[in-house]
């Protein structure tokens, strides 16, 4: 998950006094229209449309629709549920899919980043029925990824198979987003584990997954593993470096997809100055914790080796822009061609949408802010201000609409 904090429910809707009046009465009629218009401020180009709202959906982390030409909407929620979105977006009731809710997958002390971080489909899952999750659990405190097979549309839980298990010490920087790529590899973003200042060292150490993109084969077994290697993961001997990974320098990877190039996007969380978007290739040393974002990371005192490589990121917004990135998706259908071609990301602390295109090189050719939550701001400068809308992931909905999932909650679609 992004980093932030936590806002209580309670608070969302308290907009505290300001002197500017108009933007007052358009937050109070943001907050009370919620249900029937799209929300809008006044330099936004798009607004975001609330859909599935008499649907239960506490913080919703994924929307998955698995290639089995069903076009079922899998949503995921951060306690454990996962749910089949009905097409109607305005039905009152979605079937459950699978409930883990009971397991105790978040500490008391877990914030907002244990849970249910991760859901994706094997993509003959038609054939074969199986879907993996990635998950916390306790005790000790553990990031698992696991394998369970669906009836119909029910998941049948006793089929479950943990496929990797990686210990934990800190509720933070678990990263956790789970997905297939086109070579039929199942990917996850794993995060440095360390709290702050990537104390811990994990992201540049390959004798450890922290701090990684992982790339494991789920349909053959290799060692004593529930798994096997790509026989081109960068270190697939597993000598000197662990065999599971396939990128290096990640600190908190909240955001992954693949466009129709094959290009792997991930979202890194930063941590002082700078959120960035990284196009994720087999090998790649992504800089963390020598670099943040387009520069080096200051209070990393270390001098990295001198053969190091680091590659830089597609782009990165510093923290005057937003403060903890979400990653998204290439935005491909057409009831918005001017987002044709885009990716769609944000901020989840300042809850922004933009859209970033660029060539084929990974040159920026404009980065558009689409949207900004209506917010309320922070009594004290060192506080962050309330948001109404937190993007925690933007999914492509079954019918091409861009899905914006909220923390506080909510489920909308982005819109003219
Ligand atoms: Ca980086």
């Amino acid at each position: 998950m992004p980093e932030a904090a936590v806002v209580a429910s309670g608070e969302l809707f308290q907009i505290q006094p300001t002197t500017t009046q108009p933007l007052m009465r358009l937050l109070r009629t943001a907050a009370l229209a919620l249900s029937t218009a799209g929300i809008l401020a006044a330099a936004d180009t798009h607004k975001l449309v609330r859909v599935y709202e008499k649907i239960p959906t506490e913080r919703p982390v994924a929307v998955v629709i698995p290639e089995d030409g069903t076009q079922r909407q899998f949503l995921a929620l951060q306690r454990g549920k996962i749910f089949i979105l009905p097409a109607d977006p305005n039905a009152a009731e979605a079937k459950t899919f699978l409930d883990l809710s009971p397991r105790g997958m978040e500490a008391k002390d877990g914030l907002f980043e244990e849970g249910l971080n991760g859901l994706a489909f094997h993509p003959k899952f038609k054939d074969n029925g199986l879907f993996y999750l990635c998950y916390t659990m306790q005790k000790p405190k553990r990031i698992l990824i696991s394998e369970m097979k669906a009836n119909g549309d029910t998941a049948d839980e006793k089929t479950e198979r943990v496929i990797l298990e990686i210990p934990m010490i800190n509720w933070n920087h678990h990263g956790g987003n789970i997905l297939f790529g086109p070579d039929g590899y199942l990917y996850m973003g794993m995060g440095d584990n360390s709290k702050r200042n990537g104390e811990l060292k994990m992201s540049q150490l390959n004798a450890v997954l922290y701090g990684k993109i992982i790339r494991i084969d789920v349909n053959s077994r290799e060692y004593a593993n529930a798994y096997g290697i790509p026989a081109d993961n960068p270190f697939a001997s597993g000598v000197n470096a662990l065999p599971q990974i396939y990128a290096t320098g990640i600190r908190n990877p909240w955001g992954m997809s693949f466009d129709a190039k094959g290009r792997l996007w991930c979202a890194d969380v930063g941590q002082d100055l700078w959120e960035e978007i990284n196009w994720i290739t087999n090998g790649g040393n992504y800089g963390w914790q020598y670099r943040e974002g387009p520069g080096p990371f200051t209070l990393c005192t270390d001098t990295p080796p001198a053969d190091a490589k680091f590659i830089e990121p597609v782009h990165a917004y510093n923290h005057g822009e937003g403060l903890s990135i979400t990653g998204g998706y290439v935005y491909t259908g057409n009831a918005l061609p001017e987002l044709a071609g885009a990716y769609i990301y944000g901020d989840f602390v300042l809850g922004k949408v933009w859209a970033l295109k660029t060539d084929d090189s990974g040159k920026v050719l404009s980065n558009e802010l689409l949207f900004t939550s209506p917010q309320t701001p922070a009594s004290d400068p060192k506080k962050k201000p309330t948001v109404l809308i937190k993007p925690t992931a933007f999914c492509p909905a079954a019918n091409g609409d861009i899905l914006v999932l909220d923390w506080n909650g909510g489920i909308y679609k982005l819109a003219k």
